[in-house]
């Protein structure tokens, strides 16, 4: 499945995954918005990086090349923060477009506050019974790679222990390489 139709399914489906933050995000001032957005990396990363609101408005222009988001742009109302590099900005340019991803380097985004629940095969999934697995990563570092034989030797399950494949069967695999422990799967 490609093009507009596949990101509007997400952002549709995925929606209401962010809808908790939805009443507080209206109240947020830029300063809220841009602080949230601070804490998903490193301050020597994310004090010299540009703030994107989720609709690409710019909270704050930045110096070092990197891009920082109080949420997951792809999912309208999400509070968990992000900050992307370039390669991860073309990444979320083509998913929202509906655009072939490719790249030639690594690609790094900083998720130091956590993410959302998501099933680790299937990103449009809304239902935590579907009997896949479903994963709340906390704090982590995502990675895209010029291509999946680069990353043969990871494991499709979150709960393995250490790095992971997300959504390794569709078009947004990417990895996941979480920097604290993780619970065991419920
Ligand atoms: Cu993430």
């Amino acid at each position: 499945m490609r093009g507009m139709n596949q990101f509007a399914m997400i952002a549709a489906l995925l929606g209401g995954v962010g809808s908790l933050g939805t009443s507080a995000a209206h109240a947020e001032t830029a300063a809220d918005k841009i602080a949230r957005a601070m804490t998903a990396a490193p301050a020597n990363i994310s004090e010299q990086a540009t703030v994107l609101d989720l609709d690409g408005a710019v909270l704050q222009e930045g110096t070092n090349g990197w891009v920082c988001f109080p949420g997951v742009p792809l999912i309208p109302g999400d509070t968990h923060p992000m900050c992307n590099d370039a390669v991860w900005m073309k990444w979320i340019d083509a998913v929202s477009s509906g655009d072939a991803f490719s790249t030639d380097v690594v690609g790094v985004s900083y998720m130091l506050a956590g993410d959302a629940m998501v099933n680790n095969s299937n990103p449009m999934a809304t239902d935590q019974n579907d009997g896949g697995i479903w994963i709340e990563e906390g704090p982590h570092i995502m990675l895209l790679f010029p291509n999946k034989d680069m990353v043969a030797n990871l494991p499709d399950d979150p709960y393995a222990g250490g790095p992971y494949i997300m959504w390794g069967g569709t078009p947004l695999w990417h990895v996941m390489a979480p920097i604290e422990a993780q619970d065991a799967a419920q």
